[in-house]
């Protein structure tokens, strides 16, 4: 393989910070979306709502909590504050907050309960604070409005426990005439990483990319290291939707930068060498239903198994997390619908997922960095040790042996990604020959780019004894973590 220009090569080494690998490991979580706009029926508040209208009568954090792990999820994020302004806790910041509103007497608190929830259930806990607030006086005024939302998020980082994210969206629907907030983001997450260290910055933030849609669809090659100017608060405000709570037009077959169908190829760093390739992973949020708040007449719109089961392998099987938001009603439950199929939803990834045939495989590499890298390393679900390829000048050649003809119907590969995203392209084969001697006769199954944390690869269940991989492209040197067959 040529060398590698400089800045592909600076490319090859950036890798994730310790928080941003936690936070890979979670893959798929939720979306939380409840508030006032869940008693108005509005997906969009204005701040003028009165908190007398938030009184729910069977609220049950546990129910949320045990819906999300039931579905396989390993995170809840909720909305603390939406862009009304409105808080699920008692903030000292401002009383258009639960404590003026009739439930409980004013003396609950959402983000507690959820937390505690959380936390018994035994799935991470994350926060959406809006940065903007219609409802807070000083918005607008700068500094005191900075000062407010410290204040507020001092709070949550405080009060609550550990948090695995904090994660701000870039909306802003003032439209024309509207009040202008130059948000202090800087302060914001130095706030954040004094409190919480170990708590990844999503979207509005520098840990965790938004996948520019809200459809659950990834890119192709949805890489991990992309150039820094995709986290500025700036571009990401403006990708983001601008008006009264629709969905934003992002199509990703656009030319703009931030939509684009690629950005993190060779020609894309090329292009923007000018700012350093950063790792900046992409997450998927997508809702259950066809808003993100609970609305009684979209009860028809909660998605069907089967779109959120091709919405997972799409995003957690390329490279993305998934953040799937399930509105709870006016009651404070998660509606039965929606139960339903998430609990369907987890039976389904069981099953797909049940048993990993590769137990008792030998994997054989052309070539391998020394002897603490070898192949067999790929193949020991579990284990921290990886394969590593050495400096590459050709494609290497990576043999699965199942030790037995078996009935597969996908692969899911692993990069070691603590060493940096690599792999740009790849060919899977699969040996028509099941005996156990004999020349193999192989067959190209799949031709893909890029691998990254996770690749679920699925076709036609198919008997098999051995796969060839071909890794074609990389940068400077290949790794793989592990292998599983289903
Ligand atoms: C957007 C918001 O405007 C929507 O209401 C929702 O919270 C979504 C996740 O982010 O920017």
């Amino acid at each position: 393989m040529p060398k590698l220009h400089p800045v592909i090569a600076r490319a090859a080494q950036v890798v994730p910070s310790p928080r941003q690998l936690a936070w890979q490991k979670l893959e798929f979580y939720s979306f939380i979306h409840y508030g006032i706009n869940t008693y108005t029926d509005r997906e969009w508040g204005d701040g003028t709502e009165d908190p007398a209208l938030f009184n729910p009568t069977k609220l049950d954090c546990r129910q949320w909590a045990k819906v999300c792990k039931a579905a396989g999820m390993r995170g809840l994020i909720l909305t603390a504050k939406h862009h009304d302004g409105f808080c699920l806790w008692p903030s000292a910041a401002t009383k258009h907050s639960v404590e003026s509103s009739p439930w409980k007497d004013g003396k609950g608190d959402v983000v507690r309960e959820c937390a505690e929830a959380c936390a018994e259930v035994g799935i991470k806990f994350g926060l959406y604070l809006s940065p903007w607030d219609q409802n807070a006086p000083s918005y607008g005024q700068g500094k005191a409005y900075d000062d407010f939302y410290e204040t507020q998020l001092r709070e949550l980082l405080t009060n609550y426990g550990e948090l695995f994210c904090l994660w701000f969206d870039g909306a802003c629907g003032e439209g024309k005439n509207g009040k202008t907030q130059a948000y202090d983001w800087e302060r914001y997450y130095a706030v954040i990483r004094e409190l919480q260290p170990n708590a990844a910055i999503c979207i509005v933030g520098p840990d965790v990319r938004w996948v520019g849609n809200e459809a659950g669809v990834c890119r192709p090659s949805e890489w991990s290291v992309v150039p820094s100017f995709l986290s500025k608060a700036e571009v990401i405000a403006a990708a983001s939707q601008q008006e009264d709570g629709k969905a934003p037009t992002i199509n990703l077959d656009g030319d703009d930068a931030w939509a684009a169908w690629d950005i993190g190829s060779r020609k894309q760093l090329m292009k923007h060498q000018n700012w350093a390739p950063i790792w900046y992973p992409a997450e998927v949020d997508v809702s259950i239903r066809k808003g993100w708040f609970y609305h009684a007449n979209e009860d028809h719109t909660v998605k069907p198994l089967a779109k959120l089961r091709e919405i997972y392998y799409k995003s957690v099987g390329a490279n993305a997390s998934l953040l799937l938001n399930i509105p709870p009603t006016p009651q404070g439950v998660i509606h039965e619908r929606d139960v339903d199929t998430l609990i369907s939803l987890g039976a389904q990834l069981k099953v797909d997922f049940k048993e990993n045939l590769i137990e008792g495989s030998t994997m054989t590499a052309s070539c391998q960095l020394d002897d603490a890298h070898g192949a067999q390393n790929i193949v020991l679900p579990g284990s921290d040790s990886y394969w590593h390829s050495g400096e590459l000048h050709k494609p290497a050649e990576l043999v699965l042996d199942l030790g037995d003809d078996l009935d597969i119907n996908k692969l899911v590969l692993k990069e070691h990604i603590a060493t940096g995203q690599q792999i740009e392209a790849f060919k899977l084969y699969i040996d028509q020959n099941t005996e156990e001697t004999g020349a193999s006769k192989w067959k190209l199954l799949e031709k893909g780019t890029i691998i990254g944390h996770k690749r679920i690869i699925q076709f036609n269940e198919t008997r098999v004894r051995r796969f060839k991989l071909v890794i074609t492209e990389c940068r400077g040197f290949a790794t793989l973590e592990e292998i599983e067959a289903y």
